[in-house]
């Protein structure tokens, strides 16, 4: 049946290139949020509401990774086991998926895309699922707070929805010490609630 709630759940990126140990942009201790990260999804889906998980997905040769000119090593490469999403995450049946960068674009927001050269920003098809959904509301969860998820949650704010993260629920990469707690910040000065459970 369908939802009637004006809430959605927005799972970012929690694939095996980020989440397991031997993956290609592995983030110290993201195994150990993902039981919270499953925990939102279940009472989501109990609830009936929408919930939309967002893919890092990425083209082999890409201005996003070091080896193109980028800062990023390989990760994500379109159907790789990397871009898999990680084994224990918990995927509903019926999941809407939101896949980023595949054609060659830069960004880390799950709503938008910025064209390497031209550096124009196109959107993808998040805000128009949460419209037809009548979603007013949105909590995000996943990986990586000071990427990912930290664009996904600005760019919710400026196109007008309520927005929250939960610590126990992200963890983020700090390619300098603080990365993370800046991005918390700066999260929360754009008015996204962030919740300490
Ligand atoms: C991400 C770095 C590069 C993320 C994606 O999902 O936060 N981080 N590509
Ligand atoms: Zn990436």
């Amino acid at each position: 049946m369908a939802s009637s709630s004006k809430r959605a759940l927005i799972v970012v990126d929690v694939q095996n290139d980020f989440v397991d140990p031997e993956g290609g942009l592995s983030i110290k201790d993201a195994p150990s949020v993902v039981p919270s990260i499953n925990a939102m999804i279940s009472a989501a889906r109990d609830d009936d509401r929408l919930i939309v998980y967002t893919q890092d997905w990425h083209p082999g040769v890409t201005p996003h990774f070091a080896k193109d000119g980028g800062i990023w090593p390989v990760h994500c490469v379109a159907d790789s086991w990397g871009a898999q999403f990680y084994p224990e995450l918990e995927v509903v049946s019926d999941a809407r998926v939101v896949k980023k960068g595949t054609g060659g674009e830069d960004g880390y927001s799950g709503f938008s895309v910025r064209d390497p050269e031209t550096e124009a920003e196109s959107d993808t098809a998040m805000e128009s699922i949460l419209k037809q959904h009548g979603i007013e509301e949105v909590e995000i969860v996943g990986i990586a707070t000071d990427y990912c998820v930290k664009e996904t949650a600005l760019d919710a704010r400026k196109r007008g929805f309520k927005t929250a993260v939960y610590r126990s629920c992200m963890k983020g990469v700090d390619l300098q010490p603080g990365d993370t707690e800046a991005a918390i910040h700066e999260m929360e000065e754009a008015g996204v609630e962030v919740r300490d459970d």
